[in-house]
């Protein structure tokens, strides 16, 4: 397969000022008629190059008259004498037979889109680039009866009926854009609909459109569009655009959503919800990505990307925008550790693994592949560093700076970051590193007292790890957020400083530092990196109780629990005195509230266990893990209990202080169950049978899950049948049991996959089984290398109809240098068994041939 590399960048040779598209919409077969003006761009005398994919010209005209041109590959080769020409194009495609998702397809008989980042060309010719920007005209005609709703991008210009049943609608985009932000549906859905008026004045139609069944359960997505309209407008100015703006949720999407212009298409379980089939986890989930959308109409839409290798420019800044518009809807700490533990989850071992990259990639093979936790999160990392090196105003200034300066254009992240200097008036020369450098930099930070002394000496050495490609990594900026504790009183030695790690080593002194001070550092995780440092557990228990900033404290916290696992890990025994008292502290702090308490409490991931050591021995984490829960259940059973109790609410509501308790009650629980209390199942079971929420009935049914109970069974039986009618509902009883800790994971996900109600055809369901299994450490690395077989052949599969969910699902085997010698080749050969298998899509060849590396 072809290499695009970023350095082989060239502006187009021809530009597409407008395109006239017809669709005759059918299921079966649909026709396609294109009318591009093109003009070309700068003096090159070469002929007109069109993308397309699976794609066969059924006449192409140039200024009316039939042309002669030739097919390349799947590229249309037109020969142009003149500096502006009309080129028409004609072609047939099949949406029910397209199982990609991508271009054209079908889902539950209606009809939709996904061009991002190359399904255009699977729809008709055109130069399918992100700086080829294009004013669309579309006009649909289809069936009335099958497909009543015709929308497509901008605004609605006219509509008819026809004969034969048939009607057809109009549509005008007045913004140029890049063919990836096209959308069509065409279908038979219902609408909620309501109204923004911008603050300028404009008044803009919202719908969000679903199968009428669905209606009652699209209020929240809704409000979250409001909300977030209002938001963009406050704190960056943004206002939107068009008189429309509409949502389309579908049931078969290979991603969560899509930003079309002024046509958004999401994933369904990012817009569906209520109390009874969604979690307090969907809910926010769907407030986040309505906004991420939504804020892609300026940091995307109206300035979108020269070229794919700086995806990071919307995504990053994307991602940033809607983590803040998320923390300023409800805690902010708590968020940021949700942010921080997603990003540990997904990014860190991404950058520590063989499919490691920069947020800025200088090469890829399918571009699909690099819509990665690196390209996202890391690139919302490296967005707030700067905006914290700015300050608020200044990072203000830089943004209207961007927005104004490149409005209407196709930018890169060189553009993005000298707005950023110079608003900020700051030189990034050396912060450019986190575009172009891979890896997860670590910092020792070592701090040392002299008894009788005033002075503090805090040493700071960085590090970042060779990459693939990579080998030799120079210093980066780490932005370190410092404070320094008195452990006698809980007072601070000064204010919290913001210390800019540039050097290899470098050394602070903190004067008026009467006592040995102990180290709170990279308060609110204000740069991505690993920090190790010299605390004992004393000191991180004291952090943990004192610290001023939540996040530090929860982070003393876990790396308390971790030292504390990593060290039975290795030596077999562990004092758990220290966790069980921490935690017993936080429990009982009544300044806390419970949203912070849950999340405070909980366990490092085995994951992240595994993350941590040399080589992942899946087994002795699983057993030193459960044997701290166990203790924590036992030793703390009064508080978990009161803390139980004291949760329990009469009736559901979506404030940010009933989801807190909610979660309280359901981690309460678990340690409850973890503890081996008799009562535990039982308790579970009353909390699933009584529920009137889903985050209940889900967080009891995945304590009974984990467990052995005879109640288990009874539970997972009684939410299959309540929710057999609902997609998105069993995607979760499908995950819960493949998520879960007992011994029998492996064979229950090996008959879980043969169930009726599995499907490779949809990527939810194929996420809920499959990708779920996948990060089940313990089970997914079952030493008989079963766990790997079933990934790979489902995998195999799954290429067949849909290459690109299937290679996002591949990186848990891409892991194998992290793990024993036995299971490190079981991983190895069934990468050389995908690679081997004849047909093999290119998105699946290039992260498995990544892999083995
Ligand atoms: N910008 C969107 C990316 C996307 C996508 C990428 C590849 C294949 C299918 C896809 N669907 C959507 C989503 C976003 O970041 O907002
Ligand atoms: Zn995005």
């Amino acid at each position: 397969p072809h290499v695009i590399r970023r350095e082989d960048y060239r502006a187009p040779d021809w530009m597409v000022p407008e395109i006239a598209l017809d669709f005759d919409l059918d299921a079966a077969v649909t026709t396609v008629h294109a009318v591009l003006k093109v003009e070309r761009n700068g003096s090159d005398a070469g002929p007109l190059r069109l993308d397309g994919d699976g794609l066969t010209p059924e006449s192409v005209r140039v200024d009316g008259r039939e042309a002669e041109y030739h097919m390349d590959g799947d590229t249309l080769v037109v020969p142009l004498d003149g500096a502006m020409h009309h080129v028409e194009t004609v072609v047939r495609i099949a949406p029910e037979r397209n199982t990609q998702l991508m271009g054209l397809y079908a889902s539950g008989g209606n009809l939709c889109t996904q061009c991002e980042a190359e399904g255009f060309r699977r729809i008709t010719f055109f130069p399918d680039r992100p700086d080829v920007l294009t004013r669309y005209r579309v006009r649909m005609e289809a069936d009335k009866t099958r497909y009543p709703v015709l929308l497509s991008n901008g605004d609605p210009v006219a509509s008819g009926d026809l004969d034969h049943g048939r009607h057809w609608a109009e549509w005008n985009d007045p913004f140029p854009k890049p063919c990836y932000l096209f959308a069509l549906v065409a279908g038979d859905l219902a609408v909620n609909r309501g109204t923004f008026t911008t603050r300028s004045g404009r008044e803009v139609q919202l719908g969000i459109w679903v199968r009428e069944k669905d209606l009652a359960k699209t209020e929240h997505a809704l409000e979250a569009l409001k909300t977030s309209m209002a938001w963009d407008e406050r704190v960056y100015g943004r206002e939107y655009d068009l008189d429309v703006f509409n949502i389309v949720a579908v049931d078969d999407f290979n991603f969560g959503a899509m930003e079309n212009k002024g046509l958004n298409i999401f994933n369904s379980r990012y817009i569906l919800a209520d109390p009874d089939t969604a979690t307090d986890q969907d809910y926010d989930a769907i407030a986040g990505v309505v906004a991420h959308e939504y804020f892609h109409n300026w940091s995307g839409n109206r300035i979108t990307c020269r070229d794919w290798f700086q995806l990071s420019l919307k995504e990053g800044f994307t991602v940033f925008r809607d983590q803040s518009f998320s923390a300023d809807q409800g805690s902010a700490a708590v968020k940021r550790i949700e942010d921080v533990r997603a990003l540990r989850a997904a990014q860190f071992p991404e950058d520590a693994g063989p499919l490691a990259h920069p947020i800025r990639p200088d090469s890829f093979i399918e571009i699909s592949n690099f819509y990665t936790a690196t390209i996202y999160n890391k690139g919302a990392e490296v967005i707030r560093m700067m905006a914290t090196m700015l300050g608020p105003q200044k990072f203000r200034a830089a943004t209207d700076l961007y927005f104004s300066r490149f409005d209407g254009t196709a930018a890169t992240c060189e553009d993005f970051v000298r707005c950023m200097e110079e608003a900020g008036e700051i030189d990034l020369s050396q912060f450019r590193l986190w575009y172009s450098q891979a890896g997860t930099p670590r910092v020792t930070a070592s701090l040392s007292h002299e008894q009788g002394s005033d002075r503090a000496l805090l040493t700071l050495r960085q590090s970042v790890p060779a990459t693939p490609g990579q080998p030799d990594k120079q210093p980066m900026v780490l932005p370190l957020k410092l404070k320094l504790f008195s452990e006698t009183d809980g007072s601070a030695f000064g204010p919290e400083q913001l210390v800019l790690l540039s050097d290899l080593e470098s050394e602070i002194a903190f004067e008026g530092v009467s006592e040995r001070p102990v180290l709170s550092i990279n308060r609110g995780f204000s740069a991505p990196v690993v920090i190790e440092t010299d605390r004992s557990a004393a000191d991180l228990a004291f952090l943990s109780a004192h610290d001023d900033d939540p996040f530090a404290r929860y982070e003393a916290m876990q790396q308390l629990m971790l030292d504390t696992m990593i060290a039975g890990v290795l030596h077999g025994r562990t004092d758990h005195a220290p966790v069980i008292e921490a935690v017993a502290n936080t429990l009982g702090d009544e300044r806390l509230d419970a949203a912070f308490i849950a999340e405070a409490v909980l366990l490092p991931s085995e994951n992240f266990v595994g993350d941590q050591m040399a080589t992942v021995d899946p087994d002795a984490i699983h057993r030193v893990r459960e044997a701290l829960r166990r203790d924590l259940g036992r030793s703390l059973e009064g508080l978990w209990r009161q803390a139980y109790e004291a949760s329990r609410a009469d009736r559901f509501e979506l404030t940010p202080a009933a989801k807190g308790a909610r979660r309280l009650r359901t981690v309460s629980l678990g340690y409850i169950n973890a503890g081996g209390a008799p009562d535990a199942a039982g308790l579970a079971f009353l909390q699933f049978e009584q529920a009137d929420n889903m985050s209940d009935r889900q967080g009891a049914l995945g304590v009974l899950a984990n467990g052995s109970s005879d109640k288990r069974v009874a539970a997972l039986d009684i939410f299959y049948n309540r929710y057999s009618d609902n997609g998105l509902v069993l995607d979760k009883w499908f995950s819960t049991q493949a998520l879960s800790g007992r011994d029998d994971t492996l064979d229950q996900v090996e008959q879980l996959a043969r169930h009726k109600d599995f499907t490779l055809a949809n990527p939810n369901r194929a996420r809920s089984l499959v990708g779920a299994f996948s990060v089940n450490q313990r089970a997914f690395h079952d030493a008989s290398g079963r766990g790997y077989r079933f990934l790979a052949d489902q995998l195999l599969a799954l290429d067949k109809l849909n290459p690109q969910t299937a290679a996002k699902l591949l990186p848990p085997l891409g892991r194998w240098r992290r793990f024993d010698a036995d299971r490190a080749e079981k991983m190895r050969a069934e990468l050389e068994r995908i690679l081997a298998t004849p047909g093999l899509s290119k998105d699946m060849f290039e992260q498995a041939e990544r892999s083995l590396k």
